[in-house]
């Protein structure tokens, strides 16, 4: 794995950087504010610094790809930027931050709250009295320790044990033997990040209607989701919006989407059967943004399950620029989870959307369904206000409560 810090005057700038350096397959792992420090950085303006890590075979595939006349840049912090960045021929920039994790910290140190994940796990480990016992205890070295904390550490926050073990196998071949805790838990926490992967968003297609499908199973919070993001996209995108809803097993579910529609002033269309989406598509023909709202239904039943196949077949994706997000709620029990996606498995590109992440105290099962599907992580919802109650998934705080970080 690649590891590189860049600094420039703002955040775009240095991840314009960081992708053109480490090509479009980089991931940012951190993001912060640097003020200078004494009277003459009264002086001098903040900057901006970026750590962006990238998969070693990634880089030497970008190295071969990039055009051999573009010079190397040298953007260390505090050096002034030697080459301005020519945006115009950089790979699109998808990368929106959400919270960036505020920093204190100066220099090397990776995370001021990984500090809090040392002391912790080094508190564990004197007070750690049975012998440490792994498929490598022939070896013995403070590494395979500070990794078994680590692993009990994942697999308290509910990781899989699979998942868990692929991360510490993958962490022990790439570290020296002789290194320290804080060199480990840095390197577990950015194979962390790569893993979860740059979360996605909402993206508009200047040609086309962007049309949503909410898929999932009963009361994750779909219909609330829609509010919140439709919320945002009326009001902050300035788009126009429609509601189309395909659950009408339930009165309240149309009432419910209704009253979401009235407080946005929003047009709603209710379909008994895929059949009838053509006639909604027209009715909303003025719509750049259209979310469709599906019936909750249990994965287990075939005939239900029917129903959304039918939607999503009666569905023309040259006519409609199509995002799928599957709701999962993080209260759910791994091995429900498990068999949910897999009777999603026929439904193709669709990104994962937990909700209720003010429920639980453990997020291992979003990374072990990020795993399990390769589906892209997109929002995630902790609460029922509508419309706050979301974010873009913050891979970074994620991986620092997946160490035990978060705790507290
Ligand atoms: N704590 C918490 N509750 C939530 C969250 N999102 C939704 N809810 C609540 O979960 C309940 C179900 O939400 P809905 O939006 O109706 O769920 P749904 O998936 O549309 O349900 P069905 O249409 O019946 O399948 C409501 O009480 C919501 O307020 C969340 O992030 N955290
Ligand atoms: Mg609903």
């Amino acid at each position: 794995m690649i590891v590189k810090k860049y600094s420039a005057p703002t955040e775009t700038e240095a991840v314009l950087t960081v992708k053109k350096e480490l090509g479009s397959d980089a991931v940012i792992l951190n993001v912060k504010k640097i003020k200078h420090r004494g009277i003459i950085g009264l002086f001098k303006k903040p900057y901006v610094e970026v750590m962006a890590a990238l998969e070693e075979k990634d880089f030497v595939a970008n190295v071969n790809d990039r055009n051999k006349a573009s010079k190397s840049i040298d953007l260390r912090a505090g050096d002034e930027a030697k080459e301005r960045v020519n945006t115009s021929t950089l790979p699109p920039l998808s990368y929106r931050p959400v919270n960036p994790v505020p920093q204190t910290m100066p220099g090397n140190a990776i995370e001021e709250k990984l500090d809090s994940i040392h002391g912790l796990l080094k508190e564990q480990m004197e007070s750690e009295k049975k012998e440490i016992i792994d498929k490598r205890t022939d070896v013995s070295s403070n590494n395979l320790k500070y990794l078994k904390l680590i692993y009990n550490k994942l697999i308290d926050n509910e990781l899989d044990e699979r998942y868990a073990n692929q991360l510490i196998d993958e962490v022990q071949d790439s570290i020296k033997s002789d290194n320290t805790l804080d060199g480990i838990i840095s390197a577990v926490y950015q194979k962390i990040i790569l893993k979860l992967d740059e979360p996605q968003q909402i993206t508009y297609d200047k040609n086309r209607p962007k049309l949503i499908v909410f898929m999932g199973p009963t009361g994750v919070g779909k219909t609330t989701t829609i509010a919140k993001l439709a919320s945002a996209c009326k009001l902050t995108d300035g788009k126009n919006v429609g509601f189309i809803t395909a659950d009408t097993y339930r009165i309240a579910a149309v009432e419910q989407l209704n009253t979401y529609a009235g407080i946005l002033d929003v047009p709603v269309q209710v379909i008994y059967e895929a059949g009838e989406l053509d006639k909604a598509f027209a009715a909303l023909s003025n719509c750049d943004v259209i979310f469709l709202d599906t019936a909750g239904r249990s994965h287990k039943d075939d005939t239900q399950r029917k129903d959304l196949r039918d939607i999503l077949s009666h569905i023309d994706s040259n006519r409609f620029d199509v995002e799928k997000y599957l709701c999962l709620s993080a209260t759910t029990k791994y091995k429900d989870l498990c068999s949910i996606v897999k009777a999603y498995s026929d439904v193709t590109d669709y990104k994962l959307l937990f909700t209720k992440l003010d429920e639980t105290l453990c997020y291992g099962n979003i990374y072990n369904i990020k795993c399990l599907t390769g589906a892209k992580l997109s929002y995630a919802t902790h609460g029922q206000a509508v419309p706050e109650d979301i974010e873009v998934v913050n891979v970074q705080k994620m991986a620092k409560q997946l160490l035990g970080g978060g705790e507290g």
